[in-house]
């Protein structure tokens, strides 16, 4: 039955009646946002019942993507999207007087990731339901997500994200469906039945309590699963031996060692820094995982050796590649398979994407930390590792590569080799990074296994990120060329026939007015600086790097500073220069670099001699639903980072499909945009690959030369230590100290001159305002190739296998 406006208005009364015995006149905007989530939930529920019932039935092909962190924001706004109800939804709200964006407005952000790789996984739960591929998510649901950044005196100060404070509307907990993860203990190896049988003692049972979220597909009545464990004791609130021993402060203590496992994300990217309380997250919901995964697939009575005909695991980066060795486990130990089949299976099953080249993101374990916790997963990586460096030594006969190429060397486990060697594919996530992984950091895997390796181009969804966040750019849209564009994203080429018709431009022009004009109120009311709409916004939004060099977007700010002091009357177009970053709480040079722009926005912002031309705001905790805001008035979009060092960017797409422009290294899928869009419509500055590649090779940059060289970089370098900033000189020293002493590691100050030039031809296309919305119109027309309906197609039919799915109703 089609959902009416009055049944809506009818339920959601009933609804706030039954959950908090009110009327909708004196319900709170938590309570009203709380039953709507509730019944949005139910209207989902039977769509989630019945898809689980056609995957079941029709013995299809499921996909599970493996993955640490989920950061998919709110879910209000977009359940009410893909299930088609948002008209009607907001229409009976406001016949309540309720404004449904105020209600969006209440959600907390689900946090679960850090940045890229986590908010990548939730635009393909997005993409994997929307076009009906049977994929869900397996992760861990952490008490606390990324820290809330507050900003203090231009400092980083991080505060704990308690975003389920209250509750969830969107899971369903399922006790019944609970699995025990073991930790440490004793492995002794018995001889039973004819076999060598491993008997795990004395081991810490804890147990995973699964919680599943729906992940609606958009209009196809498709719902997936994103299942999230939290760990708990077995016997609930005590540790029972010691309680019976009247021992309550080591039965207590044992709680909350336990619960400790699913307490907290971890904050680091880029960083791994092997800590026993990760590795514990990583083998517990891994465990779990696949537990749970058996024992649906037995139900099937299907026969245990063809588990890989009906099941695909994604590893998403190193962080859950234990499955590898805990999936052997269960074939080898449980299931009772030969060590040649289970490996068959294991390999068959499993994919493995890396995200970053960065070495010090490179998860390895010790080996001493690792045996103690997971004693017989260890031996089965051993025995892997033994059979593969067997393998490696039969092809080169050359101890050099073995020792190169093992799993277990130097006293660690390297776990992006226990994932290559455990799975069927290996990718990167854009052409270039691909090339660069097959030809430098994973060279002798890919000479070893080069039919595994391929490229897969990250992707976001055009859903969120276009449709649900940019309301007015989609209604124009589809005015323009129809709404054929919402299911084929590639559809939006069609708008580039429009690119230079003039009452078109026009629109798209009031358009970004209008955006810039609402996000101007915002950060009237939450930072009380006035900024002029009719700027230029220009937006770098991403976690805080030195390898991202928001460094260098601050100094080319200081050069045009500086500038404008010197000449008031430079011709330039106002700028608003936007930073949103978070840098993990042990990351010094990050923290240092966010105070240093609070500390120019500072000065900046209060130097009337330069009749605010210049604008900077730090906007603070960037997350995913400010992303949603300031992605859709951004004219100007930063990736900026040094060639070869950002694996993808999914930032960048999100700006192009939103019609800002991007200056861009040729980083990343940067490269891919450049090539989508033409290079007349982006602006592409810096050092090339092969730059990098042979600076880092011959160590023949040195950045003191281009202090030298350059009085404008002098001038800014000198000034973070004299004074002139108005703060202590020892402030900045250490940034200082990084970047001339220190050799300056990702060439900022050689690509200062060039990236000046290209803000400077920002500011020139700007003022030709015809020509500015030709090529904005030119990115949002090629955007819809980095749809990750795309991405997700190309590893559904390259690396999974799996069929598009058709779920239908009432059968
Ligand atoms: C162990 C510490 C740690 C934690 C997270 C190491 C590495 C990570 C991630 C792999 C970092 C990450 O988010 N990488 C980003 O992944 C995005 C999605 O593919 C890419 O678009 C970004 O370029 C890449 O930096």
């Amino acid at each position: 039955m089609k959902l009416t406006k009055e049944q809506l208005k009818t339920d959601f009364k009933k609804k706030l009646m039954n959950l908090y015995a009110e009327r909708v006149s004196e319900s709170s905007k938590l309570h009203q946002y709380l039953t709507l989530g509730s019944l949005v939930k139910e209207y989902a529920s039977e769509k989630w019942m019945n898809t689980n019932i056609q995957y079941t039935k029709k013995h299809v092909k499921q996909v599970y993507y493996f993955s640490m962190e989920f950061l998919i924001g709110r879910l209000l706004g977009s359940n009410l999207l893909n299930l088609g109800i948002t008209d009607l939804c907001s229409e009976a709200l406001h016949d309540f007087g309720i404004d449904l964006n105020e209600i969006e407005e209440v959600e907390n952000d689900a946090g679960l990731g850090n940045g890229g790789l986590g908010r990548l996984a939730a635009c393909f739960l997005d993409s994997m339901a929307s076009i009906g591929i049977p994929g869900h998510g397996c992760g861990i649901r952490y008490d606390y997500g990324l820290f809330e950044q507050k900003i203090i005196n231009g400092y980083q100060v991080e505060i704990p994200d308690n975003w389920l404070k209250h509750g969830n509307v969107w899971e369903v907990r399922k006790e019944d469906k609970a699995a025990v993860v073991k930790f440490g203990g004793k492995v002794s190896t018995v001889f039973e039945d004819n076999k060598l049988c491993f008997k795990h003692e004395d081991y810490e049972a804890v147990l995973a309590i699964p919680y599943d979220t729906p992940v609606i597909g958009y209009e196809n009545n498709t719902v997936n699963t994103l299942r999230l464990w939290s760990a708990e004791t077995v016997d609930k609130d005590f540790d029972l031996d010691s309680f019976s021993k009247g021992e309550y402060t080591k039965a207590v203590e044992h709680k909350y060692s336990v619960q400790s496992i699913s307490q907290v994300l971890y904050p680091d990217d880029t960083r791994a820094d092997g800590k026993i309380l990760r590795l514990k997250q990583q083998y517990f919901f891994v465990s779990a995982g696949l537990q749970s995964i058996i024992r649906r697939y037995k139900k099937s009575n299907l026969p245990i050796n063809r588990f890989d005909e009906f099941i695909a695991i994604h590893i998403n980066d190193t962080h859950p590649s234990i499955a590898v060795a805990e999936l052997m486990r269960l074939l080898v130990d449980e299931e009772n398979l030969s060590w040649d089949d289970a490996f068959k299976i294991t390999t068959n099953t499993f994919a493995y994407t890396n995200h970053t080249i960065m070495s010090e993101a490179l998860e390895k374990w010790p080996i001493e930390m690792f045996k103690k916790l997971l004693p017989r997963i260890f031996m089965i990586v051993e025995e892997i590792d033994r059979r593969f460096c067997i393998e490696i030594n039969e092809k080169y006969n050359d101890p050099q590569k073995v020792h190169d190429m093992a799993i277990i060397s130097d006293g660690n486990i390297k776990m992006a080799y226990l994932a290559i060697v455990g799975s069927h594919s290996v990718n990167g996530v854009a052409k270039l990074h691909t090339e660069i992984l097959k030809s430098r950091e994973l060279n002798n895997f890919y000479n070893f296994y080069p039919y595994k390796f391929n490229n897969k181009t990250n992707g976001i969804t055009h859903r969120r990120w276009l449709l649900k966040s940019n309301p007015k750019l989609s209604s124009l849209i589809t005015e323009t060329i129809g709404n054929k564009w919402i299911h084929d994203p590639n559809k939006l080429i069609d708008i580039l026939a429009f690119s230079k018709n003039a009452s078109f431009q026009n629109k798209i022009y009031e358009i970004k007015q209008s955006n810039k004009i609402d996000f101007a109120n915002h950060v009237k009311d939450n930072y009380g600086i006035i900024i002029d709409p009719n700027s230029i916004y220009d937006v770098q939004v991403k976690r805080l790097h030195a390898y991202k060099r928001q460094l260098l977007n601050i100094f080319g700010i200081l050069d045009l500073y500086y500038r404008l002091k010197s000449n008031p009357n430079l011709d330039i177009v106002p700028r608003t220069f936007f930073f949103g970053a978070k840098a993990a709480p042990g990351y010094y040079l990050a923290k240092r670099t966010i105070k240093l722009i609070n500390t120019v926005a500072d000065k900046i912002n209060n130097d009337s001699s330069i009749n605010g031309k210049i604008k900077i705001i730090f906007l603070e905790n960037y997350s995913v639903s400010l992303a949603e805001k300031i992605i859709p008035c951004a004219d100007v979009s930063e990736q900026i980072s040094t060639t070869t060092k950002e694996a993808s960017g999914t930032g960048n797409m999100k700006f192009m499909m939103n019609g800002a422009i991007t200056v861009a290294t040729l980083d990343g899928a940067n490269v891919e945009m450049s090539e989508a869009v033409g290079e007349n419509n982006i602006v592409i500055f810096g050092m090339k690959k092969d730059d990098v590649i042979d600076l880092e090779k011959n160590k023949t940059y040195h950045s003191i030369d281009y202090y030298n060289s350059d009085s404008r970089i002098k001038f800014i370098i000198d000034n973070l230590i004299n004074g002139s900033l108005d703060v202590p000189t020892s402030e900045f020293a250490d940034i200082h100290k990084y970047l001339i002493a220190n050799n300056d590691e990702y060439f900022v100050l050689k690509d200062f001159d060039s990236y000046i030039n290209a803000e400077n031809k920002i500011d020139g296309l700007y003022k030709n305002r015809g020509k500015w919305l030709e090529m904005s119109i030119s990115n949002i027309a090629h955007s819809g190739v980095f749809s990750s309906d795309n991405t997700i197609e190309q590893y559904s039919k390259e690396i999974w296998n799996t069929d598009r799915i058709t779920i239908n109703m009432h059968h």
